[in-house]
Parts: C-alpha cells; structure tokens; sequence
C-alpha cells in the first residue's frame, strides 16, 4: 500500500464511521461516542473538513456534567451491542453518559486546531468557548481527583487511564471487592477474540466498581474517598499538565490573563508532584497506588508518557533510552508494556500491543524536545503497521498482527496526522 492508498483508506474510515456531529470508534464494538477518541479524531478531520473537527469536540463537550466532569462515552443512540450500557450506568443525564472520565487530551487538541486553522475571530469565539469547558474540566480533576491537594489527580477506575487492562492496575484491581455484583453478559467478546481483551477476572472488578459509584448517586464530591481503587497514573497526569500548558499558551495568545494563571498553578504543581513518581531502578516513571502508598512495579509505557512534559536532562535521556529499546525489541512500533517482562502479552489489548495514538503523544513529546530523529523512527513503526494490516484498533508490537476491532477511527486520523502534518519524514504527502 503507497502513503496515497493509506490516506484515502483512512479518510474513508472517518467517513464510514461518522454519526454526523460525531464519530464511533468503530462500528458494532464501540457504537458510541468516546472522549479521548473524538478529541484526536478531530485531529483527523480537520485534514478532511476544519469545520467538522470543530464539531467533533463541541459535541462532547455539550454532555459536560455541571461539577465540570467530561463523561468518557455519551450514548447517542440506542444500541445493544455494547456493555455497560446506559441502562447499567444510570447517570439520569438528558443524554446518556457514562459516570467516569477519560485522558484529557483535549486541551493539547485545541491548540492543534488553532494553529493550524483559520486564525478567524470567529473561530477564536469557538476555541475560547472550548477553553472555559476545559478549565473547568481540569478544574474538577484536582477538586474532586486530588482533594488532598498532592498536585496529581487519581484514577478511580481503569476505564478512566484509556489504557483499560494495563498490568499497571494489576494489584490495585486485584484488592477491588467482586462479590454480590449483579449479573451480566459481555458484548466485546462477541466482536473480538477473547485472548485479545480483559480477562473475566478484570471485568467483574470493572462492573465491582462501577456499581459501587452508582450507589453513591455518581457524586464525585464522595467517589475519592469512597473508592477501593485509587491510582495515580504518570501517564494519565502528563497528559493532563501537557494540556493544561497548552490551554495556558492559548490562554495568553487571547489575552486571558485569569485562564493562563490558573493553568500556570495546576501545571507548576503538577509537574513538580510529579518527580515524586520517578524510579531509579526502572529508569522510568511508575503508577502509585494511593491506597496502599506504595509505588507498583511496572514496566508500561504509562511511565513513559512524561516525555510530554519532561524538560531536557537526566530524567528525559531516560526516557529516550527506554523507548529506544522498546524500539529495538519491537519493531511495530512502542509496546504498550516491555515485552522483557514476565506480563507481557503482544496481543492482550494494553499488555503489550502498540497504540498509534500513544504513539503520536510520544512523538509529540520528543519532537517539542529536540528528539525528532527518534520520534521520527515511531512514526515510521506506526505506519509499518498499517502498510501491513490496515487501520486497526492496536497491533502486536513485535509482528504487525492487526488486533481488536477493525476500521478504526482515531487509528485513521493518526495515519492521516503522521502522514500530511509530520514535517520530516513524511512531508511529500498532502
Ligand atoms: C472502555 C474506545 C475505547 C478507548 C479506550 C479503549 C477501549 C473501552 C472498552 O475503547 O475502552 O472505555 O470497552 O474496552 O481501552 O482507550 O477510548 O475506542
């Protein structure tokens, strides 16, 4: 397949998968709208039609709860071929919506479309309007996430990381009570094979926790305290800091002096807690678990994400370092856990296989740090996966196998993005 066969098959999945003001994943497994998906997705369309990325994001953004929490799926439109569905979470939205959240990559997606759009007043009007739903977004997350005021926000539940089945949950998940929840019947093994996704282990955790928020009316002002899963992800935080920067940048260029400060505390907090996650022996960052206090052992490439917002030194060669061996081990691409580890699983979902868009915030993060050669070496693992397999959901880091569902969307819209916005390797292609 030639880089223009990749474009246009990519332009036809965001095509083929788009509900009209928004876009499923992908069709049967995920028929609904999902946070972090349609906020890279934007990236993507804007390629196709800037007006239509705009949308993208102004559409999840209207199901923001009052408290400022970003649901991660809204159910659009009825459809029996996902679990849990509205009828399990009862949030009592207008629209349906799921009671967790999802990484908060729209800050950095916002500055993207800016600079790379119209620059008209009248497109700032929709980005400043965006910006305020976003702070008040990040404001919640240290509210109701980091009520002890650490600088970092916690996970309440593995949905929320993106990075579903980690073994960076492992222990915490295993502490998670299972007993007495209600019955239930999975749909996600009926689309993909099951060695492909969580164990029914993992899933009876998932729904555990799920219904004990439910019980609590989906209060975030209790869930903290009340959770029996509480994880500080450096992934999930990087993302957030490296958002909040961006949405301060943006907040200075438009001359919002109140938005720019309050960013400018969040991410000076944040990155300074932040360094509290570091591990010597692993070379890398690490998940904390707050219930137990303890840092959790596991090589992932949530600990590797800082690279977002690591300024050069020590720490940052580090990182680089680790992602080159992952590079020299798999060649399809950053394996989303080490393969040398014991755990890994090249194609079990986030044990081990690659993700394009992990991959496209790694590549973010090297390219703002002067390591465009090897951010250029990620991009071309990634598209060696779709030369060999298409537009998939992940891909087995070692062989390029394509896994889990099929014509993916924010998997397409990263092909697009590495392929019309990277400016060294791939520039010819518009
Ligand atoms: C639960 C939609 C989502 C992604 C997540 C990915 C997967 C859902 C699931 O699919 O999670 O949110 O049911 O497995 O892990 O990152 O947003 O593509």
């Amino acid at each position: 397949m030639d880089r223009d066969q990749m474009l246009a098959r990519a332009r036809q999945i965001l095509q083929t998968n788009d509900r009209g003001g928004y876009t499923v994943p992908t069709q049967g497994l995920y028929p609904f709208q999902w946070n972090w998906d349609s906020c890279l997705t934007a990236l993507g369309l804007q390629h196709l039609d800037p007006h239509r990325a705009w949308v993208e994001v102004e559409t999840l953004m209207a199901h923001q709860w009052e408290d400022g929490m970003v649901p991660h799926i809204v159910f659009h439109e009825p459809s029996d071929s996902y679990f849990p569905g509205p009828e399990v979470w009862q949030t009592r939205r207008p629209t349906p919506t799921s009671g967790i959240t999802q990484p908060p990559v729209l800050g950095l997606v916002l500055e993207q479309l800016w600079q790379r759009g119209d620059r008209s007043p009248a497109t700032q009007a929709r980005c400043q309007a965006l910006m305020a739903s976003a702070d008040r977004w990040h404001a919640w997350f240290h509210r109701c996430r980091d009520p002890q005021g650490t600088g970092l926000v916690a996970l309440l539940h593995p949905w929320e990381s993106g990075r579903d089945n980690s073994c960076d949950w492992d222990s915490a998940l295993a502490a998670v009570p299972a007993e007495g929840i209600g019955p239930y019947r999975r749909r996600d093994t009926q689309h993909v094979d099951a060695a492909q996704r969580p164990t029914q282990f993992e899933y009876d955790r998932y729904v555990a926790l799920l219904e004990c928020f439910r019980a609590l009316g989906w209060d975030n002002s209790r869930t903290h305290d009340a959770s029996p899963f509480r994880v500080v992800d450096p992934g999930f935080n990087a993302i957030l800091i490296h958002s909040d920067q961006a949405l301060g940048r943006l907040a200075l260029e438009f001359g919002m002096g109140d938005l720019a400060a309050a960013c400018q505390s969040r991410t000076s907090r944040g990155l300074r807690a932040l360094g509290g996650l570091w591990s010597d022996a692993h070379g890398q960052f690490l998940p904390l678990d707050r219930c137990t206090g303890q840092l959790v052992a596991s090589p992932s490439v949530g600990g590797l994400l800082p690279v977002l917002v690591l300024e050069p030194g020590p720490r940052q060669d580090a990182l680089v370092s680790r992602l080159e061996d992952l590079l020299r081990k798999a060649p399809f691409g950053v394996a989303s856990h080490d393969p040398d580890d014991a755990r890994f699983d090249g194609r079990r979902y986030w044990r081990g296989p690659t993700w394009l868009i992990v991959n496209y915030l790694l590549i973010k993060g090297l390219r703002a740090h002067g390591q465009a050669q090897l951010a250029d070496r990620i991009v071309d693992a990634s598209l060696r996966c779709i030369e060999r397999a298409g537009c998939s959901e992940y891909y087995h880091p070692v062989t390029g196998e394509a896994l889990g569902g099929g014509k993916f969307t924010w998997t397409a819209a990263m092909v697009i993005e590495f392929l019309t916005r990277q400016p060294r390797a791939h520039a010819a292609v518009t």
